[in-house]
């Protein structure tokens, strides 16, 4: 039987003067997980939130929040980010002089990790990490701002990742980020994902239109 799709929905397109609303609305609306975007306009040219804004919309919904950090470094911050409530705390290789010593902190201190893979990075940075990771985030934009096109060209590597989790046997959740709507939709799950980061397309239309467009991207056609 088919795994059920999981959609987290990337608040960096949700209306910030009510962020603690918008999280209840997607919550009720069937969300999986709220896609929180961290950037620091660093490692991507673009500034959003931090631990102290996760801490306080903690107390808005129960589903995890699935925190992507486009941050460097990132080992200074990680205890912050989660005593502040994360749950699944994906950082990107790149950003880290030894990421397997990053994904040992991000597991100390209780959180699932996930490794973030950004167009130009190849899936053979995965080879020495892959059996001691949660899940993996591929990037079909580049990093930094959401409202961007589908980058089709990444679905190969979609197809090689899947192929690869599943020969590790292990539960490894793939997740896909960056310009999902309801035709790309289709075109992520088909090669393989079970996650798909959705901020436009989640929060098209208003909170009356939340649950739909969740249920929309979450089906199979
Ligand atoms: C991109 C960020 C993504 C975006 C994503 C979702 O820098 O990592 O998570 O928020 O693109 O936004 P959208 O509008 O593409 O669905
Ligand atoms: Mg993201």
């Amino acid at each position: 039987m088919d795994k059920k799709i999981k959609i987290a929905p990337s608040i960096l397109a949700a209306d910030f003067s009510k962020l603690g609303e918008e999280i209840s609305a997607i919550t009720i609306a069937g969300a999986d997980y709220v896609h929180v975007d961290v950037m620091d306009g660093h490692y991507v040219p673009n500034l959003t939130i931090g631990p102290e804004v996760i801490k306080d919309i903690r107390k808005c919904t129960k589903i995890p929040f699935d925190v992507h950090l486009m941050i460097t470094p990132v080992n200074p911050l990680l205890e912050d980010f989660a005593k502040s409530g994360s749950d699944i705390i994906t950082f990107h290789p790149e950003a880290e002089d030894n990421p397997k010593g990053t994904i040992e902190i991000i597991k100390s201190l209780g959180c699932k990790v996930g490794i973030s893979l950004n167009p130009s990075t190849e899936i053979n940075v995965l080879d020495k990490i892959i059996e001691d990771i949660d899940l993996i985030l591929v990037m079909t934009v580049v990093p930094g701002f959401g409202g961007q096109s589908f980058m089709h060209d990444q679905l190969e590597k979609i197809e090689n990742i899947r192929k690869l989790i599943d020969a590790t046997g292990k539960d490894i959740e793939l997740e896909v980020d960056g310009g999902i709507n309801f035709e790309t939709s289709q075109l992520a799950i088909n090669a393989g994902a079970d996650v798909l980061v959705a901020g436009t397309s989640t929060f098209q239309g208003g909170q009356d239109n939340y649950a739909n467009n969740i249920s929309k991207l979450r089906s199979r056609s």
